[in-house]
């Protein structure tokens, strides 16, 4: 399988929670190098702008007040499939539908407070990391 980046965030309810390095030894233990990584805390325009995509749904606003109510974790995850097995260890959007021994799972209380983000796809991956980090700021292993 290729060698694929992706981009993940932990959530506001993770990080308050103080399961960053739980989080992170999962994606390590999964074979995914974290080759970017910054704490940040977002406000309307920088999460409303990630999430555009959403704009017109229901759940917007709550969504984007959710994910500027504390800081979160950005990091850019690269390894074979990354994108796939981000989504596998995330689990499902709705914690209680999400398998056991996920992220979602284990760590999410709610739908909105889920714990974490990972891009959908490739291209998405390829936009969302460059929402929030410069080329200079990547630091692949090779
Ligand atoms: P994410 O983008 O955060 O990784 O989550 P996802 O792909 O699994 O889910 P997505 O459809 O992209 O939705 C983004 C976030 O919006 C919240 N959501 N709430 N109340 C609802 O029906 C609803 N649907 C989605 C979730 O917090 C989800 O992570
Ligand atoms: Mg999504």
């Amino acid at each position: 399988m290729a060698i694929e980046r992706t981009f993940s965030i932990v959530k506001p309810d993770a990080v308050a929670k103080n399961v960053i390095g739980e989080i992170y030894s999962r994606f390590e233990k999964a074979g995914l190098q974290i080759i970017a990584s910054k704490m940040i805390q977002l406000d309307d325009e920088k999460a409303g702008g990630f999430y555009a995509e959403h704009a017109e749904r229901p759940f917007f606003k709550d969504l984007v007040g959710f994910m500027t109510s504390g800081p979160v974790m950005v990091q850019v995850l690269e390894g074979e499939g990354a994108v796939l097995k981000n989504r596998d260890l995330m689990g499902a959007t709705n914690p209680k539908e999400a398998e056991a021994g996920t992220i979602r799972a284990d760590f999410a209380e709610s739908i909105d407070a889920n714990a974490a983000h990972g891009s959908d796809s490739l291209e998405s991956a390829a936009r969302e990391i460059a929402y929030f980090f410069s080329d200079a700021e990547l630091c692949p292993r090779g």
